[in-house]
């Protein structure tokens, strides 16, 4: 693990006082630090309806540092500074916060590092036995909810990596600033902040699902500019993640392999790959296959020979076994628990954890556990266990009051030695909650009345005429 980013610059910060509701809290008590300066100051509450406390005001417009090294003070600004704007202003008025040419440079920095990442990246612990993980499940926007979460397990420090699994923009109303505020993260803290891809990290999902929108109001003239920046950015993000050797997490999970087979024609000859099996055929993927495949497309095909980035960000486990094409949406697979055992087997792993599947998904899925506190435990197997993992509590964050789910999110934290025992971090959205009916400044981009829920049914006639 190179120690020679910026990582060590940051102080640890503590576990603190937290809403946990679901198993209790892993215990270490924790140094004083600097996350507790800027949280203290600012509205995040889940127990109350009370007033925000007034904060003091960001220094804006943020400026890209004169030696393009960020510092934690600047990331913790732009935290302020979002969480403030989201309040205070109106979303065209955005750029007064974040200059266009600022966020190019972000965008730019983060990219470079996000693009050379492999598409399964390992993220080994060492021996320093305070070291944890914190994995964080789909977010969607929900800024406010996004700045408890790293409160509550703590920022990343040099004893504190985190990995998102993917879903941060669509659906809520700030998609562009947790987008934004986890790459500035990245920058910060390369080796200690992990980003994967989420199926909504993509052209398609953002044409519909409101984030297109979001920054076009956001950006104005420059919104075209913004969002293919954006898009650009997407198309790099790593796919999946392996932690200490033992836990592999993606979006949507497990994905098909390729399989060689002789020619029944020519046994001399044509033995061909077949990257496309019929549904007999299939069978599921390596990490040497994950490792080939070409993540760098806008959206994931559903067809044609590069169909593992789709299955990663896409799939949903199933408790029918076997592999089979998940038709409800169109794209990606559904894997039973026999394919968890022989995934977790084959490569000596111990957990899945996934995310993909909010309480909307959940509730046309009557095998699988309900999304209530953020988390499920689907397939227990012999090897180990699958699970899904949701971060987004109250989501979507514009539903009509009377079909709200009123889930909870959840984190999970993984810790020494084995990183293989996952402890459960629930918590409530942030009350009180900004509604776009009452208030000028929240827009929720989309049409959430009649919009198709979940993902389902993915319009494949109108993704391929974007693509
Ligand atoms: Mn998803």
């Amino acid at each position: 693990m190179s120690k020679s980013d910026a990582d060590n610059k940051v102080a640890s910060p503590p576990t603190q006082p937290s809403m946990l509701s679901s198993p209790p809290p892993a215990q270490s008590p924790a140094p004083p630090s600097s996350d507790e300066d800027f949280f203290s100051a600012t509205s995040a509450s889940t127990s109350s309806d009370s007033t925000p406390i007034p904060s003091p005001l960001p220094q804006i417009p943020i400026a890209w540092p004169d030696d393009g090294t960020l510092t934690l003070a600047w990331v913790t600004n732009l935290m302020h500074a979002f969480d403030w704007a989201s309040r205070a202003i109106l979303p065209s008025e955005f750029p007064s916060v974040l200059p266009v040419g600022v966020f190019d440079k972000l965008l730019l920095t983060a990219s470079k590092i996000l693009h050379k990442e492999p598409n399964c990246v390992h993220i080994e612990l060492g021996t320093e036995s305070r070291r944890r993980v914190v994995v964080v499940g789909d977010v969607h926007g929900q800024l406010h909810d996004v700045l408890f979460l790293l409160r509550d397990a703590g920022f990343p420090a040099d004893d504190r990596f985190f990995v998102f699994n993917g879903d941060y923009v669509d659906r809520g109303a700030w998609g562009l600033e947790v987008f934004l505020l986890l790459l500035a993260w990245k920058v910060l803290m390369p080796h200690r902040v992990y980003m994967l891809r989420g199926n909504h990290e993509s052209k398609y999902c953002t044409s519909v699902y409101g984030f297109e929108k979001e920054v076009s109001t956001k950006y104005g003239d420059n919104g075209k500019h913004v969002y293919r920046k954006c898009l650009g950015c997407f198309e790099g993000l790593p796919l999946a993640s392996i932690i200490a050797g033992k836990v592999y997490t993606a979006h949507g999970g497990l994905f098909r392999g390729t399989v060689a087979t002789p020619s029944k024609r020519s046994k001399k000859k044509n033995r061909k790959v077949v990257h496309n099996p019929e549904v007999n055929s299939l069978i599921l993927g390596s990490l040497e296959e994950l490792g080939k495949a070409r993540r760098s497309v806008l959206d994931p095909p559903w067809e044609g020979p590069n169909l593992i980035p789709g299955d990663v960000l896409w799939s949903d486990p199933s408790m029918a076994s076997g592999l089979s094409p998940n038709t409800e949406r169109g794209i990606g697979l559904l894997w039973g628990p026999d394919c968890t055992e022989e995934f977790l087997k084959k490569f000596n792993l111990k957990l899945i954890i996934r995310s993909h599947e909010g309480p909307d998904a959940r509730d046309k899925r009557p095998d699988l556990g309900g999304m209530d506190v953020g988390y499920t435990i689907d397939h227990i197997v012999e090897s180990g266990k699958l699970i899904t993992l949701f971060s987004a509590p109250d989501y979507p964050q514009f539903q009509a009051t009377e079909e709200r789910y009123r889930n909870k999110g959840a984190y999970i934290v993984l810790e020494p030695p084995y990183f293989d025992t996952p402890s459960f971090h629930s918590f409530e959205a942030i009350t009180p909650r900004p509604k776009e009916a009452s208030d000028m400044h929240v827009n929720p981009y989309y049409d959430f009345e009649d919009v198709i829920d979940s993902d389902e049914e993915l319009d494949l006639v109108s993704m391929a005429a974007d693509s």
